[in-house]
């Protein structure tokens, strides 16, 4: 199978094989990712990912199945002919500044959230709807980005649940789009393409010799939490660690209390009706902005020499809006330090190290917020996706949390579309733990247990209390 995987900062197409005992994805090809800026919009390079994913797709030779995740809450509005009406913009430009505001004067934000449970993020697929106006008129379609390249590669139109959970547009109960909703907020119903399950075979792709397209989990997220190697009974937490941090837990049903929609935390819905009860943390988007900022790309380099750097010398509050769109990061963090009363890093391994710390200290609060609203113990995390290869950040995240961080696998979306991808064509694997069982068995973990002397909750009081 090729499983295309398309992050924010990276897409990559993996070939995956699966069998009794056997669980493996090799990179077929990786090629760059990130918000393309054009008169007054920040617009993603669509047409560039699907030439790459196409070309990936033929690299990875004979295929029994092919499918597609990537990162959620961005789409592609069609016409009535199917064609694209416009490039998709990119979830961090700031044609949203100002429209949740405006939706919520109509529409409570508790309203919103008994219905869809999601975290209000500004750039939700219904805020980013809203701000469309009234070029929506000319839509007859809005597909999320892993539907607009199954349509594109099958004809087939559909809007895959794990990632249609993200909209703010579908109920989370209920599992339906959330129609009367969206027409209260002025986004024609007409949109929401039919409702599909991961799993579900959406056709075949022609121009590659009629492969069969199955719809995974495609949210990436859900993909990942998927793959995440939790042993049956354990409590466990886990911090899908790329662009974003995704830091929660996986439950059976949604929590929509008043102390869950106060601390801002989301209801994903995840592979085989799971609940993700989860918050995004800033992630390591940070450092990687830092990184573009210093022209700079060493980051192995940069993060040995942040580890000789004292620990929490300086941290701030990472989930800062002024931390969402692209720029100058290092400039930010040094304000928000002197805002804070701290003095800004004085040279770069304190800075990476700032970031690092920043982060870990948002993963201990997430998660901690996360296990007391939702009633649950957390004696584990596990951390998958890119940022299990940071050593520093893992350390720092076991000690902020207090319990050991289970790290790995790092390309755990693309295991995830794999195994759901898998068990379509016939493999033997009944429910989420036979496939963590053979993500378990077959891919490296790396265990980091707390140690240090760092004091994370004094470091937590200071700057939130
Ligand atoms: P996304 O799917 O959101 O594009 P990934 O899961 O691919 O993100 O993670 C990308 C991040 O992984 C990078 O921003 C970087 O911080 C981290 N990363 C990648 N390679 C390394 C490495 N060799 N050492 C430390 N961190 C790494
Ligand atoms: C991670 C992710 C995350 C969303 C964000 C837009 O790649 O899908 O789950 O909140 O991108």
């Amino acid at each position: 199978m090729a499983a295309v995987d398309l992050g924010a900062s990276s897409g990559r197409v993996m070939a995956g094989t699966v069998g009794p005992s056997r669980l493996a994805v090799d990179e077929v090809r990786r090629f760059p990712n990130g918000g393309v800026r054009a008169g007054p919009l920040l617009y993603w390079d669509i047409l560039g990912l699907y030439r790459e994913t196409l070309a990936g797709i033929r690299e990875a030779g004979r295929l029994d199945g092919v499918g597609i995740d990537s990162w959620a809450v961005d789409y592609g509005l069609l016409d009535d002919r199917g064609a694209l009406l416009g490039n998709p913009v990119h979830y961090r430009d700031s044609r949203t500044d100002g429209i949740p505001a405006r939706v919520s004067a109509r529409l409570s934000p508790r309203s919103l959230y008994d219905v869809t449970g999601l975290q209000q993020l500004p750039f939700n697929t219904l805020y980013q709807l809203v701000s469309e106006g009234d070029r929506l008129s000319a839509a007859s379609t809005m597909l999320l980005i892993p539907d607009l390249l199954n349509y594109w590669l099958t004809g087939s139109i559909g809007a895959e649940r794990t990632n249609a959970s993200t909209t703010q547009l579908y109920d989370v109960r209920a599992r339906t789009w959330a129609t009367s909703l969206a027409s209260r907020v002025g986004i024609p119903p007409r949109l929401l393409p039919p409702l599909r399950d991961p799993g579900t075979v959406v056709g075949t792709a022609d121009e590659l010799g009629g492969v069969p397209v199955v719809a995974v989990g495609s949210h990436d997220t859900a993909s990942a939490v998927a793959a995440v190697p939790a042993a049956p009974g354990t409590n466990f937490a886990y911090i899908s660690s790329g662009t974003w941090s995704l830091a929660g837990l996986e439950l059976p049903a949604p929590v929509l209390s008043d102390a869950a929609l106060a601390a801002n935390f989301t209801n994903e819905g995840g592979v085989d009706g799971t609940i993700r009860f989860l918050r995004n943390v800033m992630g390591l988007w940070v450092l990687s902005e830092t990184l573009r900022t210093w022209s700079t790309s060493d980051l192995p380099l940069l993060l040995t020499a942040a580890a000789e750097s004292p620990a929490l010398a300086a941290v701030v509050d990472i989930d800062a809006p002024e931390f969402l769109p692209p720029g100058d990061m290092p400039a930010r963090i040094s304000a928000a330090c002197q805002a804070t009363g701290q003095r800004p890093s004085s040279d770069r391994a304190a800075m990476v190290r700032c970031i690092v710390d920043s982060l870990a200290l948002a993963h201990r609060r997430t998660i901690h917020e996360a296990a007391r609203i939702a009633g649950r113990q957390v004696d584990m995390i596990h951390l998958v996706g890119g940022g299990a290869r940071n050593e520093l950040l893992c350390q720092s995240t076991a000690d902020a949390c207090g319990v050991p961080v289970l790290a790995g696998p790092v390309e755990a979306a693309a295991l995830g579309n794999v195994l759901v991808q898998a068990r379509a064509l016939g493999e033997d694997l009944p429910d989420l733990a036979s496939m963590r069982a053979l993500v378990r068995e077959t891919q490296e973990i790396r265990r980091y247990d707390p140690s240090g002397t760092a004091d994370w909750a004094a470091a937590e009081a200071r700057l939130f209390s």
